[in-house]
């Protein structure tokens, strides 16, 4: 009885392995297909605002392409899921935008990158509101200087 019980135990680690194996193809077919298809939206990061070229998009695969125009300070793009309102996020004792709080749920982030530069990001969207903003902190003439207290946030709506 052991025997036999081993034995089916393998074939179902067998046809799990299989399934394993031709959902991935799936997935990266889906993948492809996504990218082809992606939504583009064109950020623009400065001192102090964050400025979509559109603040609505159909759900799906999104691209934002930030570029950071400073002028002196490097940025980075938050993409936040969260039904509270983006002056209103939860924040940490140093102003900064609190990621791990209740009610608020960041789908991805370009971290920090130069004035000049432009970074992109793909992202599975689902409908929503969202907000978008830039969570760095930097210390300036000895106090705490948090981008987002600063202004670089913008409400973003993904619909269905
Ligand atoms: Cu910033």
């Amino acid at each position: 009885m052991v025997k036999r019980k081993l034995a089916f135990a393998m074939v179902a680690v067998l046809a799990g392995t299989a399934l394993v194996g031709s959902s991935v193809v799936a997935q990266e077919a889906e993948d492809e297909e996504a990218m082809a298809s992606a939504t583009e939206v064109n950020v623009t990061l400065q001192e102090w605002a964050v400025l979509p070229d559109t603040l609505s998009v159909p759900a799906g695969s999104v691209t934002f392409n930030a570029t950071n125009i400073g002028p002196m300070d490097p940025h980075e793009l938050v993409v936040v899921k969260t039904d509270i309102p983006a002056a209103e996020l939860p924040t940490r004792e140093d102003g900064a935008f609190d990621e791990e709080a209740e009610g608020v749920e960041v789908i991805g982030e370009i971290e920090e990158f130069d004035v000049g530069l432009t970074e992109s990001l793909t992202l599975e969207l689902a409908p929503g509101s969202y907000v978008l903003l830039c969570n760095l902190v930097e210390e300036e003439d000895g106090a705490m200087e948090a981008h987002y207290q600063m202004g670089m946030w913008v409400e973003f709506e993904v619909t269905a």
